[in-house]
């Protein structure tokens, strides 16, 4: 019936809210990696996960657009655990997401922040997305009430993993996960793409926020638990000795090194069940 059909104006719905339908968050949660994981099981536990790893709440308005970026390369095992338990998760907190991989091909220095930069621009060109998470493929949250949206101030959620003994390394620790709305990310002009190697781009793009004028916004610390994987070191990802002379200069590097002067290569797009997988070329260090 035509005119029926021109004539239904579909109820607006409300906006999500976490009291607000059958499915909601638990609390604290069992997380453990002794169990073995696999990708059909991981698969046939979220059937309303679609195609590349994307996700909308059906009964309510989400108010983010949230693109999970997770810099990669040789961690497929751990992958598979981050998405048995994030998946559910990000269901029961009625978040509206993508799931991007961004692997780094070769075998070059490893550049996190370089390939977080990545994440946020390919990501964009998937979807409309308005809020970035920058996570780790190690770290699982152990309470569903830390949420995965987007905050007023940048959001630092991994406060409390349980190798620093469920608590702040450092007052101005920023790494492991973290999120930033699209506004948020162009004022620091992005993250710095010249940290090659293990440490500092995390205490740059902390240094990025404060100097542009924002604070870190955190949840409470019984909230903000996590289990990493554990592993040995990974191999071509050393400790950058130019770090500590690094991360004293952010001031003067971040309006040239940043979002605005990234360039790297995508040799593959491959949309997966749960994920979305990209592979780039981000060259070596100088
Ligand atoms: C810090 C690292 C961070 C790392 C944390 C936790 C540096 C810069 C020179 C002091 N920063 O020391 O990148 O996330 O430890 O492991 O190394």
């Amino acid at each position: 019936c035509n005119v029926c059909a021109s004539a239904y104006v579909p109820a607006a719905t409300s906006v999500c809210q976490l009291d607000s339908s059958s499915e909601t968050c638990v609390g604290r949660l069992l997380i453990e990696f002794s169990s073995q994981m696999t990708m059909e099981r991981v698969q046939k536990e979220n059937p309303n996960v679609t195609e590349g790893g994307r996700y909308t709440p059906p009964d309510c308005r989400p108010r983010w657009k949230v693109a999970i970026i997770i810099p990669f390369r040789h961690r497929e095992n751990h992958l598979k655990y981050w998405l048995h338990y994030l998946h559910p998760i990000l269901r029961r907190q009625k978040i509206d997401y993508g799931i991007y991989i961004i692997n780094q091909l070769g075998e070059d220095t490893f550049n996190r922040a370089k390939l977080l930069n990545v994440g946020y621009t390919e990501a964009l060109k998937d979807a409309e997305y308005d809020c970035f998470i920058f996570s780790d493929v190690d770290l699982i949250p152990m309470d569903d009430r830390n949420l995965y949206h987007c905050y007023d101030q940048p959001r630092h959620f991994a406060i409390a993993m349980d190798k620093f003994g469920f608590r702040l390394p450092y007052a101005g620790y920023f790494g492991g996960v973290s999120g930033l709305s699209k506004k948020q990310f162009l004022k620091i002009n992005g993250f710095p793409n010249e940290y090659w190697g293990w440490g500092g781009e995390d205490d740059d793009i902390y240094n990025r926020i404060t100097l542009n004028g924002m604070k870190v916004s955190r949840p409470d610390v019984r909230i903000g638990r996590y289990r990493m994987i554990k592993h040995e070191r990974d191999k071509h990802n050393e400790p950058n000795p130019q770090r500590f002379n690094k991360i004293q200069n952010t001031k003067n590097t971040m309006k040239k090194d940043g979002i605005s002067s990234l360039t790297y290569r995508v040799l593959q797009v491959k949309r997966y069940p749960l994920y979305t997988n990209i592979s780039v070329e981000i060259g070596k260090p100088p």
